[in-house]
C-alpha cells in the first residue's frame, strides 16, 4: 500500500524528488498523471481521472482557470482545492486523502519524514532545520527558474538578470557548502541534495533555448557553470550516477553530457 499519493504532469522533475527519496528511504509513493498538455482534459482529485471530450467545457462545475504555467481551462475538485489551496500540481495526498501536500519540497519533506529504512533529514531538529534552510534557499531559485523557463522567447533584460542574480546567489551558497562538507547540509545525504538535483537539472535545460535566447542577445545562464561552481558540477554529475537517482532521471541530462562531453 502507498504511503503518499501524487498527481501531476509527467514527467516532472518537481515529482522525481518524492520518488527518488522514496527509493532511498523506503517509501512507496504512487503517482498518476499525464503530459502537461493532457492535463487539462484529467478532473484534478484524490481520485484523479480523464472527462469525456464531452464533458469538458467552461460550464463543467468544476472549470477553473490555470494560473500558472497552465494557460487554459482546468478541471479542479471543491475538494482538491481544499486539499491544495494553491491548486497547484505536484499536489499529494495522505493515503486517506484527508491531508494535502503541495510545493515539491514539502512533499520531498513527507516522504523523508515517513521513511525509517534511511534517515535523509537529520540527526536532530538543528539538523532538519539546516536542511529546511537549503530547501527554502533552492525555492526561491526554483521560482525565478520557473518564471524564466516558461518564457524564454520573451524574456526581458530585466528578468534575465533577475534570473542570474538567483543562479549566483544559490549556486555560490551550494558552492560554499560544499567547500565545508561533501552533501549539500553536511556530512550525509539529505533532502537538500535531492531537490538541487531535481530542480537544477530542469534549470540546465535552458540549453535547449540558447539560440533563442542568443537571438534575444542573453548568453546562457549557467554557459561556464562546470569552472565557475566546480564542486557543485561534481556533486550533481556524482549524485546522478547513483542508482536511485539515475532511475528516475533516465536519459534527462544526456544531452548535457554529450555537450559537455562528460
Ligand atoms: N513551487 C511549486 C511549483 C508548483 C507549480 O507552480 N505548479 C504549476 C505548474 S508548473 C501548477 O500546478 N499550476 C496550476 C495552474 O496553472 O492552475 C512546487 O515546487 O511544487
Amino acid at each position: 500500500m502507498y504511503k503518499l499519493k501524487i498527481f501531476s504532469y509527467l514527467p516532472n522533475p518537481r515529482v522525481w524528488k518524492a520518488i527518488i527519496a522514496g527509493k532511498i528511504c523506503g517509501v512507496e509513493v504512487e503517482v498518476i498523471g499525464d503530459k502537461p498538455a493532457n492535463l487539462g482534459s484529467w478532473l484534478w482529485d484524490f481520485n484523479p481521472n480523464i472527462l469525456d471530450e464531452n464533458e469538458r467545457s467552461l460550464e463543467h462545475k468544476y472549470a477553473r482557470k490555470g494560473k500558472r504555467g497552465f494557460s487554459g481551462v482546468l478541471y479542479k475538485t471543491d475538494s482538491f482545492l481544499k486539499a491544495h489551496p494553491f491548486g497547484t500540481v505536484p499536489a499529494a495526498f495522505s493515503p486517506d486523502g484527508d491531508t494535502g501536500i503541495f510545493e515539491s519540497n514539502s512533499i520531498l519533506r513527507a516522504v523523508a519524514r515517513i521513511g525509517k529504512k534511511f534517515n535523509l533529514y537529520g540527526k536532530d531538529e538543528y539538523e532538519a532545520s539546516r536542511i529546511d534552510s537549503f530547501l527554502d534557499a533552492n525555492l526561491v531559485f526554483a521560482r525565478e527558474a520557473q518564471v524564466y523557463m516558461l518564457d524564454y522567447e520573451n524574456v526581458s533584460k530585466e528578468g534575465y538578470e533577475r534570473m542570474t542574480a538567483a543562479y549566483e546567489f544559490y549556486l555560490s551558497g551550494i558552492e560554499s557548502a560544499l567547500n565545508e562538507n561533501p552533501y549539500i547540509s553536511g556530512k550525509d545525504l539529505s533532502i537538500a541534495d535531492i531537490s538541487f538535483v531535481c530542480d537544477f537539472a530542469q534549470f540546465l535545460r535552458e540549453g535547449h533555448y540558447e539560440e533563442i535566447l542568443n537571438k534575444r542577445g542573453f548568453e546562457l545562464i549557467a554557459i561556464n557553470f562546470n569552472d565557475e561552481y566546480p564542486k557543485t558540477f561534481t556533486h550533481l554529475f556524482s549524485l546522478v550516477k547513483r542508482e536511485e537517482f539515475s532511475s528516475v532521471l533516465g536519459s534527462y541530462l544526456d544531452w548535457y553530457k554529450d555537450k559537455l562531453n562528460i
